[in-house]
Order: C-alpha cells, then sequence, then structure tokens
C-alpha cells in the first residue's frame, strides 16, 4: 500500500517514521510513505497558501489553488485508479477500526491535513473523496490525525505485525474491552496476579478472562456491548454466579 501525506508540516512525521511499527512496514516494502508540502504547489512568488475568510471572522483559511493543484498532481501521477482522497478536517466522519480496515483496503491512500482555521469549502466539496475526523477534540492541524490514521491502517496490512493475535482472531472477544493482564513477577509489592492464571487450568482462565472482559465493558463502556454482539443470555451466562464477589 502506499500513502501521500500532504502537509505544510512534513518534518511533523519524522519521528513516527523512523520508528518501530511504521518504520518496520516502510522498511520491510509494506507500506510506502510520500510526504508532499502542499506550499510546492503556490504558484505565486511568495508561495502563499493561506488566505482570510470572505465575510469576515477571524483567522485564516486554505486556499483552493494549492490544495487542488497538490492532489491533481498526486492522482495524474497515481495514474488516477485506486487513488483515495481524504480530508482531515474535525467535520469528517468519525475514525473507528472500521473505518481503518476500509482505508486498508485501498491501494493509494492520500491524506490531506489541513492548518489555519480550515480549508476552502470547493475542496472539501470537489476536491476530496472523504473527510475524516479522529473524534471530538480540537488540534491544532490535520497531523496528528494523519499519523493516528497512518499508524492504524498499517498495523492492519498483511506481514506488518506478524501473525493476527489469538485475541483478534477470537469471535467471542471482539468488540470487547480487554480483560486484565499480568506478567512476572507474580507478586510485585503487595499486588498478586490472580491465582486462576497460575493454575495451568487453561478452561479456568478462558472463563475468567471472558467474564473480566464483559465486566470492564459493562464497567466502562456499556454502549460497547451494544454492537459485540453478545445477547442478554451470553452476558448473563459469561457473568455467572460471581465467585469473586465483584459483579457490576
Ligand atoms: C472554531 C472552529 N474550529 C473547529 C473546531 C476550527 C478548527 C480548529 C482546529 C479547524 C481546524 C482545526 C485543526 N484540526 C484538524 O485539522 C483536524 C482534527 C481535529 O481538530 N480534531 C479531530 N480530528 C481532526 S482531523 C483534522
Amino acid at each position: 500500500m502506499r500513502i501521500t501525506i500532504l502537509t505544510l508540516f512534513p518534518a511533523m512525521f519524522d519521528g513516527a517514521l523512523g520508528e518501530s511499527i511504521l518504520r518496520r512496514a516502510v522498511d520491510q516494502g509494506a507500506l510506502q510513505v510520500e510526504r508532499r508540502n502542499i506550499r510546492d504547489y503556490a504558484q505565486d512568488r511568495h508561495h502563499v497558501v493561506d488566505d482570510s475568510s470572505y465575510g469576515g471572522g477571524p483567522g485564516m483559511l486554505m486556499k483552493p489553488e494549492p490544495l487542488f493543484r497538490a492532489v491533481e498532481d498526486v492522482r495524474c501521477q497515481a495514474g488516477e485508479s485506486g487513488t483515495w482522497v481524504v480530508l482531515m478536517s474535525p467535520q469528517g466522519r468519525t475514525f473507528t477500526q472500521k473505518t481503518a480496515a476500509e482505508l486498508a483496503g485501498k491501494p493509494h491512500l492520500v491524506l490531506v491535513c489541513g492548518h489555519y482555521e480550515g480549508v476552502d469549502e470547493r475542496f472539501r466539496e470537489h476536491g476530496v473523496d472523504d473527510e475524516i475526523s479522529i473524534g471530538d477534540y480540537v488540534l491544532t492541524g490535520g497531523e496528528p490525525a494523519a499519523l493516528v490514521v497512518m499508524d492504524a491502517v498499517a498495523r492492519l496490512l498483511p506481514g506488518v505485525l506478524g501473525d493476527p493475535t489469538s485475541s483478534e482472531m477470537d469471535s467471542f472477544s471482539a468488540g470487547l474491552l480487554e480483560y486484565p493482564q499480568y506478567t512476572r513477577p507474580a507478586q510485585f509489592r503487595a499486588w498478586k496476579t490472580p491465582p486462576v492464571l497460575l493454575s495451568g487450568d487453561h478452561q479456568a482462565i478462558a472463563r475468567w478472562r471472558r467474564r473480566q472482559a464483559i465486566l470492564r465493558t459493562l464497567r466502562r463502556r456499556p454502549e460497547l456491548l451494544d454492537t459485540a454482539g453478545l445477547s442478554p443470555d451470553e452476558i448473563a451466562d459469561a457473568l455467572g454466579p460471581d465467585p469473586e464477589g465483584d459483579a457490576a
């Protein structure tokens, strides 16, 4: 897969691309990342990319010409087919794991990062295929959001993470929060690892984990249970008679 990032601040991606999983994905050839500076597509002498808003109001907007020229240049060089252009924007559809999976199927993603108070409406309307927000909070620009999208998409590409983990394969745990996890030492300070996890009884461990995952989801993110595909019976069944006395 290929990802092109259109940004006024290409260096903001240096750190993330130079480390860890994203770097490995690029080194392995599973992912090709290209950054282009939108300012390079401005045609006036001072490479101006922003201007004030018609009708007045505070702040600056990104001018349409450099944005259209940048996207059209990428689309032409890519041969047009399979290029999916996404504007990172607070007004976009909210990014989820489902969106990540959908975008991971595109051969060429173009992530456009806005800055200032936003972009000229004609670019939003006629220049892009999609518009995505990563959640309801205010960033200084689209770059951190593009990084989030790129990271979530990259780990879904074949070969990037190695084999999918068994919990990702396990349809029972889909849509639930994770169960509590422990590693050595068995006791740290006053805090002991739940004995069932040291018991070697794999069936008991699986039951305990499932119960913990459901309890935790019920307490912290009850709305997730609506889409986890669990019937009330399955929930009651997994929770059972409450052996630890910690029912919700
Ligand atoms: C006062 C109106 N503001 C909208 C909330 C203007 C504005 C603030 C911040 C316009 C753009 C931005 C920069 N943010 C993004 O470009 C952005 C973003 C975000 O702020 N939150 C979540 N997802 C995203 S994707 C792009």
